[in-house]
């Protein structure tokens, strides 16, 4: 290759300048609604809830991070810090028994959706008391009774499951509906393609949502697929959307919405929404492809601090409750961590239990 065509390549997408000389985002962020929480119809305890529910779960992977530096377990580990609006604003959308299902990101969806810090940090070490009998760890946070099924590792694998529980929804008549969440890495997997072909032709109320972060491990989105991803669902006549990540506000008014559509339709919805993981692919990655300005620009856009500045210029609670949360949550999660280091390893046993269903699991035993 020649080298002029190489750098071109190769540069870190920060560093890359357009035609004036700016930095061209390797996610471009759409607008966030300008509705007030009241006007979406949430309640002052409900966005109250929503803040110390993001915050959980930064906190809870900032703690993980140190942990996991400390050497106090190994594996993968995968944050999701940036990217809680998108987990925070969907629960909040959706009902308690509507299923989810996502990649190996999945820390965030899992505290949201009712895995305790406790069961969270204790899966990560691998012990006994964890959300998975410490089985699964980062990648495979679950919580089924509770509709969360879990974090998978195979880019796109998960996929077809995703229309299965929607399909099961549909079998059952018991108006649930299922949300699948991918990331950008996994728009151009077969798997998918399959799944929004069939989803579309057997009417399954399913929201597909591609939570678009930017990177695919060091290969920004840019690079690594084609146009719109929003736009790859035209093929199949199936309905999208596009909106920001970044603002809890804006992911809640949207899946609300279509949550709604899919649930009276029983049709299908592939939608796109636009994030940015402040932290590496996994703990081991020197995130050589991006430049710190770029990190930084982003992070002026945090889901977090934007919610917080709202709660305060609204006068919906003030500096000394949002304090009184985070000292909550902080507690909570150091708690954790003395439960996980205090919990029992899996016994030998365990190894060849879980291993198949005992009997069909449907989502209510009836
Ligand atoms: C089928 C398959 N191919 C490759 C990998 C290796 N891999 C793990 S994560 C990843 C990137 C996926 O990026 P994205 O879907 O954007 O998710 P994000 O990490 O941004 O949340 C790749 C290629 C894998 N796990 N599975
Ligand atoms: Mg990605």
């Amino acid at each position: 290759m020649a080298k002029k065509q190489k750098e071109a390549f190769f540069t870190p997408i920060g560093i890359d300048t357009g035609q004036n000389g700016e930095i061209e985002k390797s996610v471009k962020l759409p607008e966030a609604t300008k509705k007030t929480h009241k006007q979406l119809g949430l309640s002052d305890d409900d966005v109250v809830n929503m803040f110390e529910q993001m915050y959980l779960q930064r906190r809870f992977e900032e703690r993980a991070m140190q942990m996991y530096q400390k050497g106090k377990f190994g594996g993968f580990l995968h944050l999701y810090i940036g990217q809680e609006a998108v987990s925070t604003g969907t629960v909040f959308a959706i009902n308690d028994d509507d299923d989810i299902i996502t990649a190996y990101r999945d820390h965030g969806w899992g505290l949201v959706r009712g895995v305790t810090a406790k069961e969270g940090m204790a899966e990560l070490y691998g012990k006994a008391t964890g959300c998975s009998k410490g089985k699964g760890g980062s990648m495979h946070f679950a919580k089924v009774e509770n509709h969360f099924w879990g974090g998978y590792g195979i880019v796109g694998g998960h996929i077809p499951i995703g229309g299965g529980l929607a399909f099961a929804n549909k079998y059952q008549q018991n108006n649930r509906i299922a949300t699948c969440f991918l990331g950008d890495g996994a728009v151009d997997q077969g798997a998918l393609h399959e799944t929004l072909n069939m989803s579309q032709l057997w009417s399954l109320p399913c929201i597909y949502v591609v939570e678009n972060n930017g990177y695919s491990m060091g290969t920004s989105t840019r690079r690594h697929t084609v146009g719109e991803i929003h736009e790859r669902s035209k093929g199949y006549g199936m309905k999208s959307a596009l909106f920001n990540g970044m603002d809890v506000f804006t992911v809640y008014e949207n899946m609300k919405k279509i949550a709604e559509e899919v649930r009276k339709d029983s049709m299908p919805w592939f939608v796109e929404i636009r994030t940015y993981r402040y932290r590496g692919h996994s703990m081991s990655d020197p995130q050589k492809y991006r430049t710190k300005e770029e990190l930084e620009e982003y992070q002026k856009t945090d889901p977090i601090q934007r919610l917080k500045t709202y709660l305060i210029d609204k006068k919906v609670t003030d500096k000394k409750n949002l304090e009184e949360i985070e000292n909550r949550v902080e507690e909570q999660v150091l708690e954790a961590i003395d439960f996980a280091e205090e919990s029992p390893f899996p016994e030998d046993e365990a190894l060849f239990e879980d291993m198949y269903a005992d009997e069909p699991f449907f989502h209510d035993k009836k």
